[in-house]
């Protein structure tokens, strides 16, 4: 509690600095008035990305509707931020198992940016912080994602899947699932998916 101290703090407070904004997190109801700073520290708060961070779209049987970095056409789940913030999911589990909520841990670096979407390859495979260590079940399973204190944040569940057609939320986050042929990788299903062939 030295006087440096304090002075320190006050002029972190007097600029808008971003440290002041990354030490409460949590602090939504100061996001009014949040400056660029504010809006570039991801939300870290498990609460807040319950009814705001959605399972958006789920491909479990790819060969050709799109491939991850190394070129390599795997299952994939679709996540959406419907928020202003962009949620930081390090800490966050997701499974495709009710039995086992655990089932893999998100690791730092894993970001839903505001109102947009971020794919996770369910490859089983160490590729990468956006790559999960199971695969999804073509013939039909669960996802679901959990907040680090083991809140519920959205689950789903898919039956059989044809190759190449995922199922995707109309409207995005909060419509029910339906088949899409015309697969919106990482991007919102927006029209794209309204027509099924
Ligand atoms: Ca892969
Ligand atoms: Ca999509």
């Amino acid at each position: 509690m030295s006087r440096a101290v304090v002075l320190i703090g006050l002029c972190c407070a007097a600029c808008g600095g971003s440290d002041a904004a990354s030490s409460d997190a949590g602090a939504d109801g100061a996001r009014g008035d949040a400056d660029a700073a504010d809006a570039a520290a991801p939300d870290t708060a498990g609460a807040s990305a319950a009814g705001v961070l959605f399972i958006n779209e789920v491909m479990p049987s790819n060969t050709a509707a799109c491939s991850d970095a190394l070129g390599e056409f795997d299952d994939w789940v679709e996540l959406y931020n419907a928020g202003d913030a962009d949620l930081d999911l390090a800490g966050f589990t997701v499974t495709d198992d009710a039995a086992l909520p655990t089932k893999a841990v998100l690791p730092a670096g894993v970001v839903v940016p505001a109102h947009g979407t971020l794919l996770l390859w369910a490859d089983g495979q160490v590729q990468g912080v956006d790559h999960l260590s199971f695969k999804l079940d073509a013939a039909g399973e669960a996802f679901a994602i959990f907040a680090p204190d083991g809140a519920p944040i959205d689950a789903m569940t898919f039956a059989a899947a044809t190759t190449d057609v995922s199922f995707a939320r109309l409207p995005d986050g909060t419509g029910a699932f339906a088949p899409c042929a015309r697969a919106t990788c990482g991007a919102l299903n927006g029209a794209a998916c309204a027509a099924v062939p």
